[in-house]
């Protein structure tokens, strides 16, 4: 049993989480202020997003130097300061670690004896497309070369065959692990191995070995970390790999099925109806295929997806009862949870009317393409609207103020709307609130070992409404259920009667529109 199976992670993305120097974008100071707030919600571990030195052109997924703090987001004190009252609230601090790339304006990609840390050709080797549009190898015009960015220009991937650049980051990682940081949310970690001739980016030939040699090299004689690999495609059996603790390589990994259900096969942008099946169907496939070895991590959101409430629930007369479904049933599978900054509030997707509302760069580059292209700006715009990252990169909503209370200046995108209902102030006084909600299930994971570690089966695998599911663990039982419509109904699942003592809402197997319930035995 590791500390982390009973832990809930809170992803905090420092630019539109609170701005205490009213330049209108969110820093280090700004967290330190709340951290009484995720004390309160009782999170075991803080994710934090990038906040180095940057360019900005991808919020700070572009580095330009991986050992300090952007002045933007404040100073090396602040951070350790932050680090210091994390840890003094009993809470863990987990950075993001970029190293499939860095800035083009990192000084390794402009130092010449470091040609070979980067991808350098003649000509392009292949035709791959780089994840924000356009051509994924960019001609450089001093050197007549080419260089490979699988995200933005200027964004160029790092050569991870060349042992100089792995020993590089692996210096850099003790660095911040000696600082007192508690691990790594390893971003896209599953594309550092690339086999070019063979058109390979995801998983390639080198991956496990370069995990190995990171775990040996950096990991080996520390404890309590937690080590997380974001890894589009990913499959259960290559997670099974990753996470198998005697191989040595993460604690888990963030795996995208679940959020590509409501997507076309090779674009995000083409927009396929949700099937409450199809959920069911990978997120139960994952319980089952890590359940003997690994572990998984269970989110909804993050700064790269839609609000959940938005997407896979309703936003609208039912936005309280299905931002508690949501997280009931997120957070009473068997995996670590993630809660993303405002989740906690039931935050919803933002307005957008014109492409000027719009910031960021997946999105802008997404239109100009596809407009070019010959789409119909209108159809654009509509799965902007609905997949667009933004949606998640509004304003923590703290009161219904002005900008929600996030900045005393203009900030650099506007805060939702409905901010004036939808705000942590109002939340916390409210005992019927999503945020008690998230409290309470965070509270069950630490005090039920059923729900750190008990078995899963889904049940109800074709019904098209409820979510349900049964956990068990030495006699102790769940039952958990989740209505994904605004219908009120009665279920029948074989075994249980609805007597049972309610876990979460009232007694009876009787859901009404967007509830979520939970029931135990023992
Ligand atoms: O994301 C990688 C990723 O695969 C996607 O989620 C990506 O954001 C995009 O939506 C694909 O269509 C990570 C970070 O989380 C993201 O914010 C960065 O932009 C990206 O890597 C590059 O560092």
């Amino acid at each position: 049993m590791s500390w982390f199976q009973s832990a809930v992670v809170y992803q905090i993305y420092p630019r539109s989480f609170a701005d205490s120097d009213g330049d209108g974008i969110g820093d280090l100071r700004g967290i330190i202020e709340r951290l009484d707030y995720l004390k309160h919600l009782g999170v075991d571990v803080v994710w934090l997003s990038p906040f180095y030195p940057s360019p900005q052109d991808d919020n700070g997924y572009d580095i330009s130097d991986y050992q300090d703090v952007d002045p933007v987001f404040g100073t090396l004190a602040d951070f350790d300061e932050l680090s210091e009252g994390l840890h003094a609230r009993g809470i863990k601090l987990v950075i993001d670690l970029v190293v499939n790339h860095t800035s083009d304006e990192h000084p390794w990609f402009r130092d010449p004896a470091k040609r070979d840390w980067y991808w350098w050709r003649e000509t392009p080797p292949n035709d791959w497309r780089s994840f924000f549009s356009g051509p994924a190898w960019e001609l450089d015009p001093v050197s007549g070369e080419y260089y490979l960015h699988l995200f933005s220009r200027k964004q160029p991937d790092l050569n991870w065959e060349n042992p100089e650049v792995r020993k590089a980051i692996h210096t850099m990682m003790r660095w911040w692990l000696d600082r007192g940081v508690d691990g790594f949310r390893m971003d896209v970690i599953n594309l550092i191995s690339k086999d070019l001739a063979a058109g390979v980016y995801f998983n390639g030939p080198r991956m496990h070995e370069f995990l190995q040699e990171m775990h040996a090299s950096v990991f080996a004689d520390r404890e309590g970390l937690l080590l997380v690999g974001e890894m589009p495609n990913v499959t259960v059996e290559q997670a099974r790999l990753y996470t198998d603790p005697a191989r040595r390589e993460l604690d888990m990994v963030f795996q995208f099925e679940h959020v590509q259900i409501d997507q076309g096969p090779t674009s995000k942008w083409d927009l396929h109806a949700f099937e409450l099946r199809a959920l069911k169907e990978t997120f139960g496939r994952w319980q089952t295929g890590l359940a003997d070895v690994g572990w998984n991590s269970l989110y909804w959101n993050n700064h790269d997806q839609p609000r959940v409430v938005s997407r896979f629930g309703d936003d609208g007369e039912h936005r309280v009862a299905a931002a508690k479904m949501l997280g009931t049933v997120l957070h009473l599978h068997r995996g670590t949870p993630y809660v993303y900054q405002g989740e906690e509030l039931g935050m919803t997707n933002t307005l957008f009317n014109t492409i000027e509302d719009f910031r960021d760069i997946e999105s802008l580059n997404h239109y100009a393409e596809a407009v070019a292209a010959g789409a119909s700006p209108d159809d654009v715009l509509l799965a902007l609207r609905k997949m667009g990252r933004d949606n998640a990169r509004t304003p923590m909503q703290w009161t219904s103020g002005a900008h929600a209370g996030f900045t005393e200046g203009e900030p650099w995108i506007p805060a939702n709307p409905n901010h004036e209902w939808i705000n942590a102030e109002a939340a916390v006084t409210d005992e019927g609130s999503v945020f008690h909600h998230y409290r309470r299930l965070i509270e069950l994971r630490h005090q039920l070992p059923v729900i750190a570690r008990g078995d899963f089966t889904m049940r109800l695998v074709d019904d098209e409404r409820v979510y349900a599911f049964t956990r068990a663990l030495e006699g102790e039982e769940l039952l958990v259920l989740g209505n994904f419509s605004g219908d009120s109904m009665r279920i029948e699942i074989e075994g249980w009667t609805g007597a049972e003592a309610p876990l979460i809402g009232g007694p009876g197997l009787v859901l009404g529109p967007w509830e979520g319930k939970a029931f135990r035995r023992s």
